[in-house]
Protein backbone atom coordinates (compact mmCIF):
# COMPACT_ATOMS: atom_id res chain seq x y z
CA UNK A 1 0.00 0.00 0.00
CA UNK A 2 1.14 3.43 -0.73
CA UNK A 3 2.36 5.80 2.32
CA UNK A 4 0.25 8.42 3.42
CA UNK A 5 0.73 11.41 5.03
CA UNK A 6 -0.32 14.66 6.01
CA UNK A 7 -1.78 17.48 8.26
CA UNK A 8 -4.82 17.26 10.77
CA UNK A 9 -6.20 20.85 12.14
CA UNK A 10 -8.65 20.87 15.04
CA UNK A 11 -10.40 23.44 15.50
CA UNK A 12 -13.35 25.19 17.99
CA UNK A 13 -14.29 26.74 20.56
CA UNK A 14 -12.89 26.64 23.91
CA UNK A 15 -13.59 23.76 26.33
CA UNK A 16 -15.35 21.59 23.91
CA UNK A 17 -12.14 18.58 24.45
CA UNK A 18 -9.75 19.57 21.48
CA UNK A 19 -6.47 19.01 23.37
CA UNK A 20 -8.36 15.78 24.93
CA UNK A 21 -9.28 14.40 21.62
CA UNK A 22 -5.22 15.53 20.29
CA UNK A 23 -3.90 13.14 23.40
CA UNK A 24 -6.93 10.41 22.55
CA UNK A 25 -5.12 10.42 19.23
CA UNK A 26 -1.75 10.13 20.09
CA UNK A 27 -2.34 8.56 23.41
CA UNK A 28 0.03 10.29 25.45
CA UNK A 29 -0.97 13.60 27.34
CA UNK A 30 0.70 16.14 24.92
CA UNK A 31 -1.63 19.06 25.45
CA UNK A 32 -2.37 19.99 28.60
CA UNK A 33 -6.56 20.06 29.85
CA UNK A 34 -8.16 21.56 32.06
CA UNK A 35 -11.64 22.73 32.48
CA UNK A 36 -10.90 26.61 32.16
CA UNK A 37 -11.03 28.16 28.57
CA UNK A 38 -7.35 29.06 27.14
CA UNK A 39 -5.69 26.41 27.90
CA UNK A 40 -4.43 25.83 24.75
CA UNK A 41 -1.85 28.99 23.93
CA UNK A 42 0.10 27.77 21.57
CA UNK A 43 -0.41 25.54 17.97
CA UNK A 44 0.74 22.30 19.03
CA UNK A 45 2.09 19.60 16.94
CA UNK A 46 1.36 15.71 17.89
CA UNK A 47 2.46 12.82 15.39
CA UNK A 48 0.66 9.17 15.08
CA UNK A 49 3.14 7.48 13.12
CA UNK A 50 2.35 4.33 11.41
CA UNK A 51 3.82 1.22 9.14
CA UNK A 52 2.11 3.25 5.80
CA UNK A 53 1.02 6.77 7.33
CA UNK A 54 1.57 9.50 9.06
CA UNK A 55 -0.62 12.02 10.88
CA UNK A 56 0.42 15.25 11.80
CA UNK A 57 -2.43 17.14 14.33
CA UNK A 58 -2.39 20.18 15.40
CA UNK A 59 -4.03 21.08 18.50
CA UNK A 60 -4.84 25.10 18.49
CA UNK A 61 -6.32 27.68 21.56
CA UNK A 62 -10.04 28.08 20.96
CA UNK A 63 -12.10 30.51 19.12
CA UNK A 64 -12.18 33.28 21.07
CA UNK A 65 -12.62 37.62 20.35
CA UNK A 66 -9.01 38.29 21.23
CA UNK A 67 -8.94 41.10 23.84
CA UNK A 68 -5.06 41.60 24.27
CA UNK A 69 -2.57 41.22 22.86
CA UNK A 70 -1.98 37.32 23.40
CA UNK A 71 -5.14 36.61 22.69
CA UNK A 72 -4.66 37.38 19.14
CA UNK A 73 -1.51 35.98 18.49
CA UNK A 74 -3.80 33.01 19.97
CA UNK A 75 -5.89 33.56 17.27
CA UNK A 76 -3.73 33.70 14.58
CA UNK A 77 -2.06 30.37 15.52
CA UNK A 78 -5.75 28.99 14.64
CA UNK A 79 -6.14 31.23 11.49
CA UNK A 80 -2.98 29.47 10.74
CA UNK A 81 -4.45 25.89 10.85
CA UNK A 82 -6.30 26.84 7.78
CA UNK A 83 -3.52 27.25 5.77
CA UNK A 84 -1.67 23.76 5.33
CA UNK A 85 -4.27 21.55 6.85
CA UNK A 86 -4.75 18.73 4.42
CA UNK A 87 -8.04 17.71 6.79
CA UNK A 88 -9.79 20.07 9.18
CA UNK A 89 -11.37 18.54 12.28
CA UNK A 90 -13.98 20.80 13.77
CA UNK A 91 -14.76 20.12 16.83
CA UNK A 92 -18.07 20.36 18.87
CA UNK A 93 -19.73 19.48 22.04
CA UNK A 94 -23.18 18.04 22.64
CA UNK A 95 -25.53 20.72 23.10
CA UNK A 96 -23.25 23.68 21.13
CA UNK A 97 -25.16 26.37 18.94
CA UNK A 98 -23.38 27.73 15.76
CA UNK A 99 -20.64 29.96 16.07
CA UNK A 100 -21.80 33.94 16.51
CA UNK A 101 -18.83 34.68 14.44
CA UNK A 102 -19.84 34.38 11.13
CA UNK A 103 -16.32 35.31 9.05
CA UNK A 104 -15.13 32.61 10.79
CA UNK A 105 -17.67 30.34 10.51
CA UNK A 106 -18.04 30.63 6.37
CA UNK A 107 -14.54 29.43 6.41
CA UNK A 108 -15.67 26.54 7.97
CA UNK A 109 -18.77 25.90 5.73
CA UNK A 110 -16.50 27.39 2.59
CA UNK A 111 -13.47 25.43 3.22
CA UNK A 112 -12.01 23.51 0.05
CA UNK A 113 -10.40 20.93 2.22
CA UNK A 114 -12.16 17.87 3.65
CA UNK A 115 -14.16 19.06 7.08
CA UNK A 116 -15.11 16.40 9.58
CA UNK A 117 -16.98 17.48 12.22
CA UNK A 118 -16.78 16.06 15.59
CA UNK A 119 -19.60 16.26 18.01
CA UNK A 120 -17.57 15.66 21.27
CA UNK A 121 -18.94 14.40 24.97
CA UNK A 122 -21.81 11.99 23.93
CA UNK A 123 -21.36 10.39 27.25
CA UNK A 124 -23.61 13.14 28.64
CA UNK A 125 -26.24 12.86 26.35
CA UNK A 126 -29.09 10.45 25.41
CA UNK A 127 -29.60 8.79 22.13
CA UNK A 128 -32.59 11.63 21.07
CA UNK A 129 -30.51 14.43 21.87
CA UNK A 130 -27.92 12.85 19.88
CA UNK A 131 -29.79 12.33 17.01
CA UNK A 132 -31.19 16.48 16.87
CA UNK A 133 -27.67 17.13 17.12
CA UNK A 134 -26.50 15.48 13.76
CA UNK A 135 -29.30 16.63 12.41
CA UNK A 136 -28.56 20.59 13.15
CA UNK A 137 -24.97 20.03 12.25
CA UNK A 138 -25.49 18.54 8.96
CA UNK A 139 -27.82 21.37 8.07
CA UNK A 140 -25.18 24.15 9.10
CA UNK A 141 -21.78 22.41 7.80
CA UNK A 142 -23.16 20.30 4.51
CA UNK A 143 -19.65 19.99 3.47
CA UNK A 144 -18.88 17.83 6.71
CA UNK A 145 -18.75 14.42 7.75
CA UNK A 146 -20.35 14.39 10.98
CA UNK A 147 -18.80 11.51 13.51
CA UNK A 148 -20.31 11.49 17.84
CA UNK A 149 -17.34 10.63 19.68
CA UNK A 150 -16.74 10.67 23.30
CA UNK A 151 -12.84 11.85 23.42
CA UNK A 152 -12.64 11.47 27.10
CA UNK A 153 -14.08 8.06 26.87
CA UNK A 154 -12.03 6.66 24.02
CA UNK A 155 -15.55 5.88 22.13
CA UNK A 156 -15.30 6.48 18.19
CA UNK A 157 -11.90 7.77 18.30
CA UNK A 158 -10.45 4.69 16.13
CA UNK A 159 -12.80 4.94 13.74
CA UNK A 160 -12.15 8.74 13.09
CA UNK A 161 -8.51 7.62 13.10
CA UNK A 162 -8.83 5.05 10.47
CA UNK A 163 -11.32 8.04 8.07
CA UNK A 164 -8.02 10.62 8.76
CA UNK A 165 -5.80 8.48 7.17
CA UNK A 166 -8.29 7.63 4.66
CA UNK A 167 -8.35 10.83 3.37
CA UNK A 168 -4.48 12.29 3.61
CA UNK A 169 -2.85 12.30 -0.05
CA UNK A 170 -0.23 9.46 -0.71
CA UNK A 171 3.23 11.23 0.49
CA UNK A 172 6.27 10.41 2.18
CA UNK A 173 6.32 11.14 5.67
CA UNK A 174 7.27 14.91 6.97
CA UNK A 175 9.17 13.84 10.25
CA UNK A 176 11.24 10.85 11.58
CA UNK A 177 9.00 8.27 12.24
CA UNK A 178 10.15 8.31 15.81
CA UNK A 179 9.50 11.77 16.55
CA UNK A 180 6.01 12.59 18.68
CA UNK A 181 5.83 16.53 18.57
CA UNK A 182 7.73 19.40 17.23
CA UNK A 183 8.20 21.12 20.71
CA UNK A 184 10.90 20.82 22.52
CA UNK A 185 10.80 19.30 26.11
CA UNK A 186 11.23 22.80 28.15
CA UNK A 187 7.96 23.24 26.27
CA UNK A 188 5.85 20.69 28.33
CA UNK A 189 7.43 21.59 31.42
CA UNK A 190 6.57 24.75 30.93
CA UNK A 191 2.87 23.52 29.84
CA UNK A 192 2.58 21.47 32.75
CA UNK A 193 3.41 23.49 35.30
CA UNK A 194 0.93 25.70 33.78
CA UNK A 195 -2.14 23.33 34.29
CA UNK A 196 -0.93 23.06 37.94
CA UNK A 197 -1.24 27.11 38.05
CA UNK A 198 -4.78 26.98 36.36
CA UNK A 199 -5.93 24.28 38.89
CA UNK A 200 -4.63 25.60 41.70
CA UNK A 201 -5.61 29.84 41.26
CA UNK A 202 -8.42 31.48 40.98
CA UNK A 203 -9.66 34.22 38.36
CA UNK A 204 -7.67 36.03 36.57
CA UNK A 205 -4.22 34.85 38.37
CA UNK A 206 -4.02 31.60 35.53
CA UNK A 207 -4.11 34.28 32.57
CA UNK A 208 -1.67 36.38 34.09
CA UNK A 209 0.73 33.52 34.17
CA UNK A 210 3.73 32.66 31.88
CA UNK A 211 6.38 29.86 32.71
CA UNK A 212 9.59 29.98 31.59
CA UNK A 213 12.22 27.20 31.77
CA UNK A 214 15.93 28.29 32.02
CA UNK A 215 17.45 24.74 33.22
CA UNK A 216 16.74 21.23 31.98
CA UNK A 217 19.62 19.28 33.05
CA UNK A 218 18.85 15.33 31.83
CA UNK A 219 21.32 12.76 33.34
CA UNK A 220 21.43 8.82 33.33
CA UNK A 221 18.15 8.79 36.40
CA UNK A 222 17.06 12.05 36.98
CA UNK A 223 16.08 15.31 35.26
CA UNK A 224 17.02 18.62 36.99
CA UNK A 225 14.57 21.57 36.42
CA UNK A 226 14.60 25.14 37.61
CA UNK A 227 11.71 27.67 35.72
CA UNK A 228 10.51 30.32 36.55
CA UNK A 229 6.76 31.58 36.97
CA UNK A 230 6.44 35.37 35.69
CA UNK A 231 3.34 37.47 36.80
CA UNK A 232 2.07 40.77 35.52
CA UNK A 233 1.94 42.70 39.06
CA UNK A 234 3.53 42.39 42.56
CA UNK A 235 0.36 41.44 44.36
CA UNK A 236 -0.14 38.75 41.94
CA UNK A 237 3.50 37.44 42.94
CA UNK A 238 2.08 36.74 46.60
CA UNK A 239 -0.71 35.00 45.85
CA UNK A 240 1.50 32.27 43.72
CA UNK A 241 3.63 31.89 46.80
CA UNK A 242 0.99 31.77 49.49
CA UNK A 243 1.22 31.53 53.25
CA UNK A 244 4.59 30.53 53.61
CA UNK A 245 5.37 29.50 49.98
CA UNK A 246 2.80 26.37 50.80
CA UNK A 247 0.62 27.46 47.34
CA UNK A 248 4.00 27.55 45.20
CA UNK A 249 5.21 24.44 47.24
CA UNK A 250 2.00 22.09 46.41
CA UNK A 251 1.97 23.56 42.15
CA UNK A 252 5.78 22.39 42.50
CA UNK A 253 4.82 18.91 43.54
CA UNK A 254 2.05 18.64 41.18
CA UNK A 255 4.10 19.44 38.44
CA UNK A 256 6.40 17.26 39.16
CA UNK A 257 4.57 14.37 39.47
CA UNK A 258 2.81 14.44 36.43
CA UNK A 259 6.45 15.29 34.70
CA UNK A 260 7.77 11.89 36.02
CA UNK A 261 4.84 10.49 34.02
CA UNK A 262 5.45 12.21 31.02
CA UNK A 263 9.50 11.78 31.00
CA UNK A 264 9.47 8.21 32.91
CA UNK A 265 12.09 9.94 35.17
CA UNK A 266 12.80 10.58 38.65
CA UNK A 267 12.46 14.82 38.48
CA UNK A 268 14.03 17.25 40.51
CA UNK A 269 11.91 20.90 40.30
CA UNK A 270 13.06 24.23 41.53
CA UNK A 271 9.93 27.09 41.20
CA UNK A 272 11.07 30.73 41.79
CA UNK A 273 8.20 33.64 40.86
CA UNK A 274 9.10 37.08 39.05
CA UNK A 275 7.01 40.03 38.27
CA UNK A 276 7.40 40.72 34.36
CA UNK A 277 5.40 44.15 34.29
CA UNK A 278 2.20 43.64 31.42
CA UNK A 279 4.25 41.06 29.93
CA UNK A 280 0.96 39.90 27.49
CA UNK A 281 0.37 43.43 26.26
CA UNK A 282 4.34 43.63 25.29
CA UNK A 283 5.37 42.83 21.53
CA UNK A 284 8.73 41.67 22.72
CA UNK A 285 8.07 39.31 26.01
CA UNK A 286 5.53 37.70 24.20
CA UNK A 287 7.83 36.98 20.74
CA UNK A 288 10.47 35.93 23.70
CA UNK A 289 7.72 33.36 25.18
CA UNK A 290 7.54 31.82 21.30
CA UNK A 291 3.61 33.57 20.51
CA UNK A 292 4.92 35.83 17.78
CA UNK A 293 5.76 34.38 14.23
P1 LIG B 1 -10.17 22.35 24.75
O1 LIG B 1 -10.22 23.68 25.43
O2 LIG B 1 -11.08 22.31 23.55
O3 LIG B 1 -8.77 21.91 24.41
O4 LIG B 1 -10.80 21.29 25.78
P2 LIG B 1 -10.04 20.31 26.79
O5 LIG B 1 -9.51 19.13 26.05
O6 LIG B 1 -9.08 21.11 27.60
O7 LIG B 1 -11.27 19.82 27.66
C1 LIG B 1 -12.10 20.73 28.36
C2 LIG B 1 -12.90 19.97 29.40
O8 LIG B 1 -13.81 19.05 28.79
C3 LIG B 1 -12.02 19.12 30.31
O9 LIG B 1 -12.53 19.20 31.62
C4 LIG B 1 -12.16 17.72 29.73
O10 LIG B 1 -11.94 16.69 30.68
C5 LIG B 1 -13.61 17.74 29.27
N1 LIG B 1 -13.87 16.76 28.18
C6 LIG B 1 -13.16 16.58 27.04
N2 LIG B 1 -13.69 15.59 26.28
C7 LIG B 1 -14.77 15.12 26.96
C8 LIG B 1 -15.74 14.08 26.69
O11 LIG B 1 -15.71 13.37 25.69
N3 LIG B 1 -16.73 13.92 27.63
C9 LIG B 1 -16.80 14.68 28.76
N4 LIG B 1 -17.79 14.44 29.60
N5 LIG B 1 -15.90 15.65 29.04
C10 LIG B 1 -14.89 15.88 28.16
K1 LIG C 1 -9.68 23.89 28.12
MG1 LIG D 1 -6.97 22.92 24.57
Amino acid sequence: MAHKAGFVNIIGNPNVGKSTLMNAFIGEKLSIITSKAQTTRHRILGIVNGDDFQVILSDTPGIIKPAYELQESMMDFVKSAFEDADVLIYMVEIGEKALKDEAFFSKITNSKIPVILLINKIDKSNQENLEEQVQFWAEKVPNAEIYPISALENFNIKEVFGRLVELLPESPAFYPKDQLTDKPERFFVNEAIREKILMNYKKEIPYAVEVETEEFMEDEDIIRIRSVIMVERDSQKGIIIGHKGSALKKVGTEARKGLEKFFGKKIHIELYVKVNKNWRSNQRQLKRFGYNK
